[in-house]
């Protein structure tokens, strides 16, 4: 499997999150891209690509003009005032306030976030941009026939929506290579979320069409970030309804239960006949995870790629969380050898 990657990630390195009433180390650090490169070298998983640089205007088919103005010249009015920490958001316009945008730098970044887990630094911007490049790139391979790819990107993107940043997302990676597949001339593309998190951003942005299958299993979101998304009842909207399917699962899950809304999730996708299926990989679903819940096993991925193979569709796996740093690599390329092996055997 091809994998497309590049080291711009590493322009953009948080310094801290909140935490457990704490100021942590950003648990969404370099690293987690340099174990999953290693481990796609060691495994000889096919040759690894730099991005081509497809400019802006596949971002601005899911992005609003603003936001990405907003997003890309933030660090610049920020460093202008000569204070060395990260930016980050502390007010939002939550229930009794008014949605209008201020002037001030600070009122921006609350009005185009959702939460205070997206810092931005000196590279943000272009460590985003690049990984939105990584997921077209691969986009592009399978547009030219591959039957799959590996978008290896960092930072993620399935909680960015199209004009709020959060949940460690500024752009959402899956989304924009999606609408890149439909604007090429599909007519349906599936994307199966199962990071540990709800995809809200993926959700929020597809949510009112039909053309976008959206399937997410993760942490229940009455007990789980984002909180306030990801339900079972939610079923899309006007000429999306039907098109959104929520799978919510208890803290614990481990690979039974997991498995059992993959398969529920698989059911959905195939009944919808997509042309495409985008992955949104995340592998925080492990059972070391710092900041997950759920039990699944290194082996358990290798199973995880070979159900999906067995949709039998060309498909992008694009990266997106997993914070066992040590295991990341093994538990991420798991999932694509399992498919290919599958996929061999059909
Ligand atoms: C991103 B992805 C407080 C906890 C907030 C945010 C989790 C974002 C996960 N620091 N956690 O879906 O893996
Ligand atoms: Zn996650």
């Amino acid at each position: 499997m091809l994998t497309i990657y590049s080291d711009d990630h590493h322009l953009h390195h948080g310094r801290c999150e909140l935490m457990d009433g704490q100021l942590m180390p950003c648990f969404e650090m370099p690293s987690r891209a340099d174990h999953v490169l290693q481990r796609v070298r060691d495994r000889n998983l096919g040759p690894v690509q730099a991005p081509t640089d497809f400019g802006l205007a596949p971002l601005q088919r899911v992005h609003s003009r603003d936001y990405l103005d907003f997003f890309q010249g933030a660090w610049a009015r920020w460093a202008a005032s000569n204070l060395d920490g990260d930016l980050l958001p502390y007010t939002w316009p939550a229930r009794t306030l008014r949605r209008v945008l201020p002037s001030s730098l600070h009122g921006q970044l609350g009005y185009y976030s959702f939460d205070g887990g997206a810092p931005i630094t000196a590279g943000t911007w272009q460590a985003a941009y690049s990984a939105a490049q990584v997921a077209l790139t691969a986009q592009q391979a399978i547009q030219h026939g591959a039957h799959s790819a590996f978008a290896l990107c960092r930072p993620p993107g399935h909680h960015a929506a199209s004009d709020l940043m959060g949940g460690y997302c500024y752009l959402n990676n899956a989304a924009i290579a999606a609408q890149a597949f439909l604007d090429q001339g599909h007519a349906k593309v599936a994307i199966l979320d199962v990071d540990y998190h709800h995809g809200n951003g993926t959700q929020s942005i597809f949510y009112a069409r039909s053309d976008v299958l959206f399937t997410s299993i993760h942490g229940h979101p009455e007990a789980e970030f984002p909180f306030f998304l990801g339900y079972a009842d939610e079923l899309g909207e006007g000429a999306g309804e039907g098109f959104n399917f929520n799978y919510p699962l208890p803290a614990g899950s481990g690979w039974e239960r997991w498995s059992a809304a993959l398969d529920s999730a698989c059911d959905e996708i195939e009944r919808y006949a997509a042309d495409i299926v985008v992955v949104s990989l995340g592998v925080d679903t492990f059972k070391d995870d710092p900041i997950s819940q759920f039990k699944l096993d290194s082996p358990d991925y290798l199973v995880m790629g070979s159900r999906i193979a067995r949709l039998g569709k060309p498909t992008l796996f694009v990266m997106e969380g997993g914070y066992a740093v040590a295991e990341i690599g093994i538990n991420a390329v798991n999932v694509l050898e399992g498919f290919e092996t599958e996929g061999a055997t059909q």
